[in-house]
């Protein structure tokens, strides 16, 4: 790793591509390798193609593509167009794009091809000046085409270490989506940080098989590669089948919990085939004390749990060479200060107690995109970002996390708020009213539940699925709906979750 007095993500990457400009980045599930040399050449093609579709620097960029590596370059691209980069998850509707679009007004929107006649229209709309189009296999489309005859270097746009990156959308409890902009600072102190926690070398093999929109994939998986000089196996989506069958040629594995629960449920998953892996991690979503010990006793090792959020990148992680705790996300990381204090005076709480986990460091995000409000409510006046985790800080000094003052469900690693889905459903014609919540699932952790009041005897859990269809991304949807006479509520109005969670808990238990 060369280390630069103010790193950024592209400097980073230049310096692998000088020191070895041969060794492998990307290596697909076939073993056909794209070396850190010609990963900076198609880079290079990629922020030509955007500037002559006018992408100036500052501009900013969204993408709404399937996982391929030519994907991935546009991050790379970005990074020297001096492009601000929006990763917009697969699975959201022309709907919710039309948000995200109208609020961020890129310079640039990146799609499927497939989506290319309705995401026009949207673009025509909203005044997204330029459209391009990958395919799925990422060799294909109006971007590989542009950027097919373009010169394989490019010169890089300045930038200081507050030049903002990227945005990434995280939704809100109540009303809209916030974007959260993250500088090349932010990104390139937590990706060092956990190249040295973690003890990346140019010998590492990642075996990436997370989304590439989302923080995990995006940032820490593969920042972490670049800042290193190592490569990731880099798959289209996770798959249990491919993690077996090619994890004897890697040497760490990224994943939310529900990877570990389904590679502990697979056969060909063994102590043998685990003994080649250094290192495996979990986070997005907490990974429960009994997958951590199952895990443990099957392989003999510790998976290494850490704990991070769209604003922040990572904050904690258990130690490399210390215990790692099941059930705790482990010490905040070098340079990270963490307390737990009362939710609402602010207060710090002694150690133990349980409170409001708040964090402060390089890594924290410059704010919410055009919420200078929204911002300011979530600082402390001393710079601390208050998270919406609750948590507690044990006498050993790990952090456990013991819930969310946010209401929030995660399935599979993806954030679902209640808000939005009851939003959604509280216009289909019929539904009287609603309440989401999030039901404990084997495979997923959490699954989202509706519980409705409706109007109209016909209106069935499939008549629901249909009618939201357009409105919410697939993975939003409520698994279950529960069609009830009236919703619990307390002397105040208030729908009572708590009464919802206890009588429909078991729903999704084996
Ligand atoms: C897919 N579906 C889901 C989810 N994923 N439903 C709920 N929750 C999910 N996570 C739905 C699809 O819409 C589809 O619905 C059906 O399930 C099957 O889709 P498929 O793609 O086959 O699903 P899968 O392969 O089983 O995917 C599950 C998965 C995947 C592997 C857990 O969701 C995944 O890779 N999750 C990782 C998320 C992640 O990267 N999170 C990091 C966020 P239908 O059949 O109805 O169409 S960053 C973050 O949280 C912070 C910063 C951090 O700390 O990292
Ligand atoms: P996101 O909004 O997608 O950035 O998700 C961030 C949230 O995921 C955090 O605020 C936590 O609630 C949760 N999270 C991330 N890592 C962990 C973890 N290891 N254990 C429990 N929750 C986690």
């Amino acid at each position: 790793m060369v280390a630069t007095p103010n790193p950024d993500m592209f400097s980073l990457f230049l310096s692998q591509c000088g020191a070895t400009p041969q060794a492998p980045f990307l290596i697909a599930a076939d073993g056909a390798v794209l070396t850190y040399e010609a990963a900076l050449r198609r880079s290079a093609q990629l922020a030509n193609a955007f500037r002559a579709q006018g992408v100036q620097p500052g501009d900013c960029i969204a993408i709404q593509v399937e996982k391929s590596q030519t994907a991935l370059l546009t991050w790379l691209a970005a990074l020297q167009a001096g492009a601000v980069y929006l990763p917009l998850n697969t699975g959201y509707t022309t709907g919710e794009l039309r948000y995200f679009l109208g609020d961020a007004q890129p310079s640039l929107l990146l799609c499927r091809a497939e989506d290319e006649a309705p995401l026009a229209a949207l673009c025509a709309e909203i005044g997204v000046p330029a459209l391009l189009t990958l395919d799925s296999e990422g060799t294909g489309g109006m971007l590989v085409a542009a950027a097919a005859d373009q010169p394989e270097t490019f010169e890089r746009a300045p930038l200081t270490p507050d030049t903002l990156a990227a945005i990434l959308y995280t939704s809100g409890t109540t009303g809209r989506s916030k974007g959260a902009m993250l500088s090349h600072a932010n990104l390139a102190s937590n990706a060092l940080t956990l190249v040295d926690h973690w003890r990346f070398t140019t010998d590492d093999r990642l075996l990436h098989a997370l989304p590439i929109f989302h923080t995990h994939g995006l940032f820490v998986a593969t920042n972490v590669t670049i800042a290193a000089g190592s490569a990731m196996i880099f798959l289209p989506k996770f798959d249990a089948d491919a993690l077996v069958r090619l994890m004897g040629q890697a040497s760490v594995l990224m994943g939310v919990p529900t990877f570990y629960t389904r590679l502990l449920a697979h056969p060909g998953f063994t102590r043998e085939l685990a003994s080649g892996m250094r290192l495996f991690i979990s986070g997005s979503a907490p990974l429960s004390a009994e997958t951590h010990k199952e895990f443990s006793a099957l392989t003999g090792q510790a998976i290494l749990e850490r704990y991070g959020m769209t604003e922040t990148n990572m904050n904690t992680s258990n130690p490399y060479d210390a215990a790692r705790k099941p059930g705790s996300v482990g010490f905040p990381l070098p340079g990270v200060a963490l307390r737990i204090a009362d939710q609402a005076t602010g207060t710090i709480l002694p150690q133990g107690e349980i409170g409001g986990i708040e964090v402060r460091g390089p890594n924290v995000f410059m704010g919410y995109w055009q919420m200078p409000e929204k911002t300011a409510q979530e600082f402390r006046a001393d710079g601390f970002f208050i998270t919406g985790d609750m948590g507690r800080i044990d006498e050993e000094g790990y952090v456990h996390i013991v819930g969310r003052a946010k209401d929030v469900i995660i399935a599979g690693g993806f954030n679902i708020y209640p808000a939005e889905v009851e939003a959604a459903l509280d216009e289909i014609p019929g539904i009287a009213e609603s309440a989401v919540i999030g039901v404990p699932h084997t495979d997923l952790g959490e699954a989202v539940v509706a519980v409705v009041k409706s109007t109209d005897a016909a209106l069935d859990q499939d008549a629901i699925a249909v009618a939201l269809k357009d409105r919410l991304a697939r993975f939003k949807a409520p698994r279950a709906v529960i069609f009830v006479d009236e919703l619990p509520r307390n002397t105040m109005g208030k729908v009572q979750k708590n009464v919802l969670r206890e009588a429909h808990g078991g729903l999704f238990r084996d």
